[in-house]
């Protein structure tokens, strides 16, 4: 390619900037929502073994290694299109990760592995303020997941956002802890992880966004040299404050805590034993249990999916539709829920605020914590 190839980036900065959010329930004006087309089941094996249950060992045995199975990807593909259309009907702008060939083998001086999917922004992607953060990750399968995302953050580079990588750890095997087992997930009262402090990681479903104050929790695929290196680039006014709650296998916060709208926040009953002091003052909905049962198709995740929503403003979230239990449980507090299917999607580990990440509410930062 020569140099005349080369698109040069012509920054253009908008009267509003192209990235902003800051917290999780400002109107939302713009999402990333995944896709499921190219994902690769990867095969089972240690770190996965540390958050996936269990019962879903026989999945990761079957098909690890292979494309997921076409029924699957094509019922979560209709779901995730018809989300994106109806939040393009409400008035929310949709952008697309590219669709990749996850089956492909890629191989660093350190291992080989196949890719997952770019089904979950959310892991991927935090956006703080102005700034669109790429999360390091902690799966060798997910070690290239953000590609799919470049054409995007090119897009909104050229447009002016501000876009910082965080540095990928060499997940070579002095990374994992041999040794780890999720049976013995707790020593001496000291939760355990299946990922040392070698290294910087972190998912971005690790952070939540309560305004100037962001909570982070150490998880099997984020360290405290991960939550470190967040708090140490945050934009000025934001800052990172740790966490941790009682779930033995923690890997993302967004099944734990769930903030819905200033001073309300849902919580995992299982996992939220105490609330850090951080919280005190913000009312509490304990999450009605799940209605799918733990050891149906969730093969990545806990049956909490229940909780894994999405605001569209402070008053109105988009919650899957045969949650009725949820939905009940958030009418009841004065929200008004818009149902969508997505019971398709949570055999890929997620539910709709994974599927998405907010890359422009409207609003101020404030602080409300
Ligand atoms: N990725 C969100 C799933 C967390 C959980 O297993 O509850």
């Amino acid at each position: 390619m020569s140099d005349s190839d080369v698109e040069t980036p012509t920054v253009s900065h908008l009267s509003a900037p192209v990235v902003w959010s800051c917290n999780e329930w400002d109107p939302l004006e713009e999402v990333i929502v995944g896709v499921v087309d190219g994902a690769t089941v990867p095969p089972w094996n240690h770190s996965l073994a540390a958050t996936a249950p269990a019962h879903a060992a026989w999945f990761f045995e079957k098909y690890g290694g292979s494309a997921f199975p076409q029924d699957i990807i094509s019922n979560a593909s209709r779901e995730l299109d018809a989300l994106s259309n109806r939040l393009v009907k409400l008035g929310v702008k949709v952008r697309r990760p590219d669709i990749l060939d996850f089956n492909k083998e890629v191989t660093t001086p350190w291992w080989s592995s196949k890719g997952l999917y770019a089904a979950m922004p959310r892991d991927v992607l935090l956006v703080v303020g102005d700034t669109i953060f790429e999360a390091p990750m902690a799966w060798r399968s997910r070690y290239f997941e953000s590609y799919a995302f470049r054409n995007l953050l090119m897009d909104y580079f050229r447009k002016g956002g501000r876009w910082l990588t965080a540095p990928k750890p060499t997940m070579a095997e002095t990374f994992y802890d041999p040794n780890y087992s999720p049976d013995r997930a707790i020593i001496e009262g000291q939760k355990q992880f299946v990922i040392n402090e070698s290294e910087i990681a972190f998912d971005a479903a690790d952070f939540v966004r309560f305004g100037t104050d962001i909570l982070a929790q150490k998880s099997n695929v984020t360290n405290a040299a991960g939550i470190e290196w967040m708090r140490r680039h945050v934009p000025s006014g934001f800052s990172v404050h740790e966490v941790e709650f009682d779930d033995e296998h923690p890997m993302h916060i967004d099944t734990t805590i769930v903030p819905l709208a200033p001073g309300k926040l849902l919580v995992n009953p299982n996992w939220v034993n105490t609330m850090p002091d951080i919280l005190a003052s913000w009312e509490i909905l304990r999450a009605p249990p799940p209605v799918k049962p733990y050891d149906s198709a969730l093969y990545f995740s806990s049956d909490w999916l229940t909780m894994n929503i999405l605001s569209l403003d402070e008053k109105t979230l988009i919650v899957e539709e045969q949650e009725t239990p949820m939905i009940e449980a958030l009418t009841g507090w004065g929200f008004d829920v818009i149902p969508v299917p997505f019971r398709n999607f949570y055999p890929f580990g997620g539910s709709i605020h994974c599927a998405t990440t907010d890359v422009r509410r409207s609003g101020s930062l404030k602080s409300y914590l």
